[in-house]
């Protein structure tokens, strides 16, 4: 059996962390040729998420809990950092915790990585992909992605800022994460580890998905530094593609 493990990170999500985990494990039953294994990395939670959190993981046997800092890149980063030295996993995946996604997504991104693809990518704006979103939200998706492919690239990637992924450990330890800004506050972590994996010769495929909204809690999402950050570290990133070392993302933070 192959092992997967799917990392949600979680701020404040007391109304949403349960269900959504619950679901994540029904549908784990359909994948007859994996064992999943959830990690569930919450920054300091106050509302009560991190007590849920720890009582799923005595519940479940695959279900684990880490306490880590704040923001969403640290979430991730060491969410998969201690996948990949307790689980084994031979595939890793992240998704939100809030249920913005449906779980049946898992078994497309698996897909997508048995394929041979080194990077399974969830986005709205491929065929069959929507995002249900208020219309700021939806013009924010739409211009961060559209800034990423036309300054940072490539072109042929139409969403750069989804969490649903999965990827090869094999990926992730070829990723610079000394230049990835995985520490910052805002999202900017899920652009740049895309740019970082391109770098690290990641073949790719976007998967179509449905971003519905949330069904409890709020968003945490702080757009207008977010889109600051995005516009900062494409240029970065044109930048030192071209040669010139401006390191225009560290100058603005
Ligand atoms: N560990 C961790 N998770 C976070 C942090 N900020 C947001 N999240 C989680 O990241 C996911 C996406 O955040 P969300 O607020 O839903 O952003 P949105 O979907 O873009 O509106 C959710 O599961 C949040 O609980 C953070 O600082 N640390
Ligand atoms: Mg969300």
């Amino acid at each position: 059996m192959k092992i997967i493990s799917l990392v949600l990170p979680t701020f404040n999500e007391k109304d949403n962390l349960e269900n959504f985990v619950e679901s994540v494990l029904e549908e784990a039953k359909k994948l007859s040729r994996y064992k999943l294994e959830i990690v569930i990395s919450d920054s300091h939670s106050k509302d009560g998420t991190a007590e849920i959190a720890e009582s799923l993981s005595k519940k479940y046997k695959n279900v684990h809990y880490i306490d880590v800092a704040s923001g969403l890149g640290v979430g991730f980063y060491l969410g998969h950092s201690y996948a990949i030295d307790h689980l084994k996993p031979d595939i890793l995946m992240q998704l939100d915790a809030d249920g913005q996604v449906d779980v049946t997504i898992i078994g497309q991104l698996i897909s997508v990585i048995e394929e041979g693809y080194d990077l399974a990518l969830g986005s709205r704006f491929v065929k069959g992909g929507k995002n249900e979103l208020s219309f700021s939200r939806r013009l924010f998706s739409r211009g961060s992605s559209f800034i990423c492919r036309s300054i940072m690239g490539p072109w042929n990637i139409k969403e750069f800022t989804n969490s649903a992924r999965a990827f090869t450990p094999a990926l992730f330890k070829k990723i610079n994460w000394d230049r990835l800004p995985w520490r910052e506050q805002t999202f900017i972590m899920q652009p740049a580890f895309l740019h970082e994996a391109i770098l690290a010769g990641a073949r790719y495929k976007e998967v179509p998905l449905v971003f519905r909204n949330r069904a409890e809690g709020y968003s945490k999402n702080k757009t207008v530094g977010y889109t600051r950050d995005v516009i900062a570290y494409a240029i970065d990133a044109r930048l030192h593609a071209m040669g010139v070392n401006l390191p225009f993302f560290q100058m603005i933070h």
